[in-house]
């Protein structure tokens, strides 16, 4: 068989459902190896939509998402959904073309040297230069993107070695790695921690939900009454329904998570990456007791020189810490922080109603309410992401979706579309005008798979986050203002559904109605 059938063969034996891309001339023979296989081949309408959809798939299921590009420009174009998944920690294969071996000496048309682009963003990046490596080639590229911690991995495919023939078989995916138990030894010193401790707190990070401690976690605080703030990408690791949520690191009006941590004589993490929210804003002096529950080691940083370091599965971790607070009686008051949770489920409880000027903090309550626990809500990146870490409850892991490691603008819209496929909840995209026109093409991508998410477009004429930040700084704004089509014949132009709600009630019914069919729409809210 040619190197490309095997290629796509292997794909299949990973279980690969899409394959998200754009096409080159240097692709054709692995386009039509794909067409004659069972994995389905999505054509988007610019490779970063590809690469966000892969980057989105992996984050919902554990399975790497893949995506596809032809070489030279094509390659580049994947580049940013790619390091968005390498620093998000989301498991994504891509797979660019590359011209013959003949012509990569020197200098050719459209030839760049694509595995030396892919090296500082990939957790891993080969050429595949011969056929007889196709095989193992892709199993280490999914092994790898897979394994804790995950990211992106890449190969290169150059157009004659594709279609060379091979007598090479795929490997079977054993999926026999697993997390090992944590030390007793490490597991004791925790436990001695925790005993002597009056006010202990839980950090959850990316990695409580990505291993899936979330059940573990909830155990734990039922245990010991300790509670728990979530980074954004660690929402829903223990719904924020529980008493012992305190939400998000930053929510409330008077940051009462950040009151909490401040008052915790230890902290313990669970799958935090220093990646995703900087430690120096909760430790500011560098002298918190830190315990760092996860797979993997702690980066090295003034800010972040835990005291315990226990590197196994987090799941595993929290279940011998719960068994050994319940033996000890390890238990805590939870009235130190009862206060500082009424404080902010009151503060993100308050929807806006006054005169029919929108914002995103008062409208989030009424897209809380249109949307069920298990329904997925992705964030694009803005000031918007801002209060949907903060103030948009969530319930379940995996249904507040944030980028916040690379957080990249323009992942929204194209996330949606993997979302749809992977879920059988409804999916929302929320969005600024900013990052929606980064990759509202992909909208007739949505259109032609027949997605039938939501967008929430919160409009402002203005790159909003930045112009914050400046008017903070120094009371004025540069560089930030744009203009927009008309989203109402832009949305209709693409055969999705429009709202423009002008009323608060009005935006409710936009809300419960788009979310309710399965349509695409697009509801667009007009910022005071
Ligand atoms: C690809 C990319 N370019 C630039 C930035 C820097 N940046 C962060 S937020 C932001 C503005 C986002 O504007 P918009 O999408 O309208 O959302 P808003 O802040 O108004 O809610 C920019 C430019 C980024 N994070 N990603």
């Amino acid at each position: 068989m040619q190197a490309a059938e095997l290629l796509v063969e292997c794909l299949e034996r990973e279980g690969v459902e899409h394959v998200f891309g754009l096409p080159g001339e240097e692709t054709e023979d692995l386009l039509f190896a794909l067409r004659d296989s069972e994995v389905r081949f999505v054509p988007c309408r610019h490779e970063q939509g590809a690469a966000f959809m892969a980057n989105v798939h992996g984050r919902l299921t554990g399975e790497a998402g893949v995506c596809l590009s032809t070489l030279g420009p094509g390659a580049t174009n994947l580049m940013t959904g790619v390091a968005d998944a390498n620093l998000d920690k989301a498991p994504v294969v891509a797979i660019s073309a590359q011209g013959g071996l003949e012509r990569l000496h020197k200098e050719s048309h459209q030839a760049l040297d694509i595995v030396g682009l892919f090296e500082p963003i990939t957790k891993w990046n080969t050429r595949i230069s011969e056929p007889e490596i196709v095989h193992e080639s892709v199993r280490k590229a999914f092994k790898l993107a897979e394994y804790e911690k995950p990211g992106a991995t890449h190969l290169e495919f150059p157009e004659d070695v594709a279609a060379e023939d091979t007598s090479a078989e795929p490997l079977p995916n054993r999926g026999n790695v697993q997390r090992p138990d944590p030390d007793l030894e490490s597991v004791e010193r925790v436990v001695d921690l925790l005993a002597g401790a009056n006010r202990p707190i839980v950090i959850a990070g990316n990695g409580a939900v990505r291993t899936h401690a979330a059940r573990e976690l909830r155990a734990f605080v039922e245990e010991t009454g300790a509670p728990v703030a979530c980074t954004y990408m660690g929402k829903g690791a223990l719904s924020d329904a529980d008493e012992h949520s305190l939400m998000t690191l930053d929510s409330g009006h008077h940051e009462e998570a950040s009151t909490a941590i401040e008052q915790a004589d230890l902290v313990v993490t669970v799958g935090y990456d220093i990646a995703e929210h900087d430690p120096a804003g909760w430790n500011p002096s560098a002298e918190t007791t830190i315990v760092h529950v996860d797979s993997a080691p702690a980066e090295v940083y003034e800010h972040y020189n835990p005291d315990i370091e226990v590197v196994a599965d987090p799941g595993a971790t929290l279940r011998a810490l719960t068994g050994a607070c319940a033996d000890l009686g390890a238990t805590y008051e939870e009235s130190w922080y009862a206060d500082l949770r009424e404080g902010i489920v009151s503060d993100v409880a308050e929807r806006g109603t006054a005169d029919d000027v929108f914002t995103v903090r008062g409208a989030l309550p009424y897209l809380r309410d249109a949307l069920a626990d298990h329904d997925v809500l992705l964030s694009d990146v803005g000031s918007h992401k801002m209060a949907i870490a903060q103030n948009y409850p969530t319930y379940e892991p995996n249904t507040c979706i944030i980028s916040n490691g690379l957080a990249s603008m323009g992942i929204a819209v194209p996330g949606a579309v993997a979302a749809d496929l992977a879920v059988e909840h409804s999916v929302v995209a929320a969005t600024g005008d900013g990052g929606f026109l980064m990759n509202a093409a992909e909208l007739e991508t949505a259109e032609r798979l027949d997605c039938g998410f939501t967008v929430v477009l919160f409009v402002d004429d203005d790159y909003g986050l930045i112009s914050e930040k400046q008017l903070e700084d120094r009371g004025e704004q540069f560089g930030t203002e744009i203009g927009n089509p008309d989203f109402e014949a832009f949305t209709e132009s693409f055969g999705a559904e429009h709202y423009r709600p002008d009323s608060w009630p009005a935006l409710e019914s936009a809300f419960d109605q788009a979310t309710s069919h399965d349509d695409l729409s697009v509801v667009e809210v007009q910022l005071g």
